[in-house]
């Protein structure tokens, strides 16, 4: 099977986690893009969504999909995405598409966090891919030493020869080379960095449930 297939097997068991009637939180990237697709498949069946990013929202409108602002949402029962790296235990890396922080904040309303990824993405420790943190921009280089002294070897990411910049006007720095030991404490050691927006180790509030794509079939991790 290739990556996509298995992609396309992991956002199609996801519907089963959408629940009739209610909203539902759409994650960013490739595989949470197949998930739209099949979400658009039975859009009649819910309320409405909630996007994580700019491209999402595009795309869910593209559907039919009515795409409502966060501010306007008090429950939302799943929240389904994919991740750059997962631990069975469900902490992850997230952000290489660098949107993690609407992705964070989308995941924190939903009542569980669905975690769809190709079995590619399942690892022993965190940190084997670059781990995103995205930063106010003026204090990009004080925010790079600190996550230098306290965690590895930190990039700022850079788009077409110039800083990328998120969704919310900030922008990304990459902390390469790490193994991560205690996923939940370097969490909150980066969070306390003064001028880091959001870290993206999810890891205190980790997957509720990881649907991995394999050749043998999707396997449910809980
Ligand atoms: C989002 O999309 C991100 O947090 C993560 O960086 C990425 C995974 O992308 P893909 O599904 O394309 O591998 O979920």
């Amino acid at each position: 099977m290739t990556q996509d297939e298995l992609k396309l097997a992991v956002a199609q068991a996801a519907i089963s986690y959408v629940v009739e009637g209610e909203i539902v939180g759409v994650g960013t990237g490739s595989t949470a893009n197949f998930f739209i697709d099949e979400l658009a498949k039975i859009k009649h069946k819910i309320k409405a969504a909630v996007a994580s990013s700019e491209a999402t929202a595009a795309r869910l409108r593209g559907h039919g999909i009515e795409v409502l602002d966060l501010n306007d949402v008090t429950s939302m029962p799943v929240y389904i995405d994919g991740a750059d790296e997962i631990t069975a235990s469900g902490a992850m890396i997230k952000g290489g598409g660098a949107a993690l922080t609407r992705e964070k904040i989308v995941a924190s309303v939903a009542k569980q966090f669905i975690c769809i990824a190709d079995g590619s993405k399942l690892v022993e420790k965190l940190g084997g891919f670059p781990l995103p943190v995205e930063v106010i921009p003026m204090a990009r280089e004080s925010v790079i030493r600190a996550l230098n002294d306290i965690a590895g070897d930190a990039r700022l990411r850079m788009k077409d020869g110039q800083a990328l910049i998120t969704d919310n006007g900030n922008v990304i720095v990459d902390v390469h080379g790490l193994q991560i030991e205690d996923p939940q404490e370097l969490e909150r050691k980066i969070n306390n960095i003064v001028g880091v927006v959001t870290v993206g180790l999810f890891a205190q509030q980790g997957a509720n449930v990881c649907l991995l794509g394999t050749p043998d079939g999707v396997k449910t991790l809980t």
